[in-house]
């Protein structure tokens, strides 16, 4: 690998720049590689191997050095003024003639609260809401799920707490691979001293070894199980009556919304066993305490929002709710995926949750900002590239992968050229290849500022170098695009004045500061004049003040995609070695050796069918696209449905999966589309 940098690393304490648990990671000097600090969540400094390997990105051959611009068609290095000249140049005429709302921005889940939060509000200042995170893409089903019936989206407990469990719930997600601290040294130590999981997911992966029940789901079939399994505990008269009494409303509408549901039917719907459900439906029921987790295998689908309802409503069924050891807990996925939306990087909502639309939230903001919001809400980020070259004329992507992580990516591909495309990135991503303009930003070791983790924990990041050749620090680009762009004062002192700004904002980071995170962390929320963060939300009432929360009439509607005969659902998700779009762990060589190319896992009885052996070629395709890729014959994935991760330019399996759209959160149908699978001549 190429040293970019002459910089010499200086270990200060800093957090894994990869998923949301929000490891303490430094740089140990004497292996060259990454080692944990006793932080708040990795309390004995263990990490995962990602974090161990973190440090290898930052010299990776194709690091972005130098601002370049597309000329006749190239992209070659230019100066930061010429980068910034045509940026201001061609978003100033875009609003002129089309209107700020002209220019679509995406911010960074990867990225910290200061610059994400500065983003947003130049984004603002400019006159646009197109302005959106990769929540979007990941749980922004379950923040709309949670925040309707919750009042708010975020983990309602703590990993501290979460040990006090006898039962883990875990529906469509994985995370002793995708959040392998926490699983390990969390949830692990509660396991092995009795407490039981239930784990839905239709593959047994490592998270499946340790649970006692596996209910192995048709990918969007979710609702089907978890009603039935409402419906045992009714029947069984297994709920919490006094819970259901006190802290809910609408259960003998519930009650009779789920007279209709029939357990066999579902069972069989959702190709499970139905004594299986009716066991799952139990081991939750009796437990003192169940902790129930969603994920992506949620999330993710036309109708993600209504997954998530169908788990609250459950949650609240047995009383689960409001105490140690329980609680409707969204894994959050990366770094700062939380954090971006708590500071307003979001197309319907300002710093903490305030609402765009509402009048007396935007003179609150034009107080203290000196201008007032736009009031229309904006467009999604899948959304907005769609409308590339037609709504949409400038395009700013900071730290994101579109033409990897976006579905359909034939579609999306086009769109990207369609738009006056500025990137903001570390490498030559796919994504960067289709920009006019590439602005080369800082790694996670080359920045300070604070990130938020998934149990709503802000901690400290630290700079260990400066960034390579001209590459500047994400903020100052930020800051510099603010001046140029427009006449905010984007004159920080450094990225402790800016959080302090966010702070003035935002109730519910309001109690939090530099010197008080220290080498720890502050929870929100905390708000001014707190002695601390809230723990366990919805203790003796739900957040913002109600006593109750509703149950919901949620029903099964089939996925986007309808199959044909011969065809197989596919669903993809993620691997331990590597991360999302693979732009970081594909350029780090001991996660390459640990995990090379991508498999298509099949289930033995479907690969015989076609003929299939174990490290076969074959073509997957459908009418969106087609891809080659190694086959992994397993009984490990449930018949009839076959498994690929998204972190690979090579084969892109994004090329398959559909733009459906869930109609309150608009996320992505990623979990779910038809192919075929045939074997390769
Ligand atoms: N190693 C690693 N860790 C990561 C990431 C990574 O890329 N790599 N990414 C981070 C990010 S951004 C996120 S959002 C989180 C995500 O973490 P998870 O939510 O755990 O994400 P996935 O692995 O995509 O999906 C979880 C599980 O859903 C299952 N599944 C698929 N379809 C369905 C379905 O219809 N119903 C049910 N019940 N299950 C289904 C899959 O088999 C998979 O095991 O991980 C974070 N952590
Ligand atoms: N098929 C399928 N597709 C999916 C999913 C799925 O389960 N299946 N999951 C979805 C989910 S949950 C998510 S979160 C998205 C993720 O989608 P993306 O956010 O697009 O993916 P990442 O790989 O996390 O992209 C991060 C980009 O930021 C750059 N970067 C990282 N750190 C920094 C930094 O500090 N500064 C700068 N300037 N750049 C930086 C990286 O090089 C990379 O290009 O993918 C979604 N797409
Ligand atoms: S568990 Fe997550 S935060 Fe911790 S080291 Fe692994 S990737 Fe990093
Ligand atoms: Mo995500």
């Amino acid at each position: 690998m190429a040293t970019t940098s002459d910089d010499k690393l200086e270990p200060k304490k800093s957090i894994c720049p990869f998923c949301g648990v929000g490891c303490g990671l430094t740089y140990d000097e004497n292996s060259g590689k990454g080692t944990g600090w006793e932080g708040p969540v990795n309390e004995k400094g263990e990490l995962c191997p990602k974090g161990v390997a973190a440090f290898e990105m930052l010299d990776a051959d194709d690091r972005l050095t130098q601002p370049m611009v597309r000329e006749n068609g190239h992209l070659v290095t230019a100066s930061w003024v010429e980068a910034f000249d045509r940026i201001i140049e061609n978003f100033s005429e875009i609003v002129e003639e089309h209107g700020p709302e002209a220019l679509g921005f995406f911010a960074s889940s990867n990225c910290t609260n200061e610059e994400n939060y500065l983003f947003q509000k130049i984004a603002r200042k400019i006159g646009s809401n197109n302005i959106d995170n990769c929540a979007r893409l990941c749980h922004a089903s379950t923040v709309a799920a949670m925040g309707d019936r919750l009042n708010v989206g975020a983990m309602t407990n703590t990993t501290d707490d979460l040990k006090e469990a006898d039962v883990f719930l875990v529906c469509g997600a994985n995370p002793a691979e995708q959040h392998p601290v926490i699983f390990n040294s969390h949830l692990g130590p509660a396991l092995q001293e009795g407490t039981e999981m239930v784990h839905v997911d239709p593959r047994e992966n490592q998270t499946t070894r340790q649970a006692e029940t596996h209910v192995p789901v048709t990918p969007g079939y979710d609702i089907p199980v978890l009603n039935a399994m409402a419906k045992v505990i009714i029947e069984e008269e297994l709920h919490d009556e006094e819970f259901v009494a006190e802290r809910t409303e609408g259960f003998d509408a519930f009650k009779a919304h789920l007279e209709d549901v029939d357990v066999t039917e579902n069972a069989e719907l959702a190709e499970v066993d139905e004594e299986t459900i009716r066991e799952a439906a139990r081991t939750v029921a009796e437990a003192d305490r169940a902790a129930a987790f969603t994920g992506m295998g949620m999330s993710q689908h036309k109708y993600g929002t209504d997954n998530v309802h169908a788990l609250i409503n459950l949650v609240l069924l047995t009383g689960n709710i409001g105490k140690a050891g329980t609680g409707v807990n969204p894994l959050r996925g990366q770094n700062n995926v939380q954090g971006a939306s708590d500071v307003g990087a979001s197309p319907t909502s300002l710093p903490g949750y305030q609402p765009v639309e509402d009048p007396e939230v935007r003179a609150e903001f034009e107080e203290a900002w000196g201008f007032e919001p736009p009031a229309e809400p904006g467009l999604t980020e899948v959304e907005a590239s769609h409308a590339a070259g037609d709504e949409i004329q400038g395009l700013y992507v900071f730290a994101e992968n579109p033409a990897i992580t976006e579905p359909h990516s034939s579609q999306i591909r086009e769109d990207l050229d369609e738009a006056f495309l500025v990137v903001q990135d570390l490498f030559m991503t796919e994504t960067a290849e289709h920009a006019d303009v590439i602005l080369p930003g800082s790694a996670w070791a080359e920045k300070k500022g604070t990130v938020t983790n998934t149990d709503r924990r802000v901690m400290r990041m630290r700079q260990m170098r400066d960034p390579p050749g001209e590459a500047r620090t994400d903020l100052e680009i930020i800051e510099e695009f603010g001046r140029r762009m427009t006449d905010l004062d984007c004159d920080f002192a450094d990225a402790e004045s800016v959080f302090d700004e966010l702070t003035d904002v935002s109730p519910i980071y309001a109690g939090i500061s530099y010197d008080g995170i220290g080498e720890s962390d502050q929870r929100w929320p905390f708000y001014e004049g707190a002695e601390s963060g809230v723990d366990i939300l919805h203790e003796d009432e739900f957040y913002g003040g109600e006593k109750t929360a509703e149950f919901a009439a949620i029903g099964h509607i089939p996925p986007g995609d309808e199959l044909e005969a011969d065809e197989l659902v596919l669903t993809t998700g993620r691997v331990l070695q590597h991360f999302n779009s693979g732009a970081m762990s594909r350029r780090t060589e001991t996660l390459m050796r640990m995990r090379g190319d991508d498999t298509l896992e099949i289930h033995p009885a479907d690969a015989a069918e076609r003929g299939i052996e174990d490290g076969d070629w074959v073509t997957v395709e459908n009418e969106r696209g087609e891809l080659e890729v190694e086959v992994a014959v397993t009984p490990a994935i449930t018949e009839g449905t076959v498994f690929m991760t998204f972190h690979y330019a090579e084969p892109l399996v994004n090329e398959l999966t559909g733009d459906y759209l869930d109609p309150v959160a608009k996320i992505p149908e990623y979990k779910h589309s038809a192919v075929s699978v045939s074997a390769d001549e």
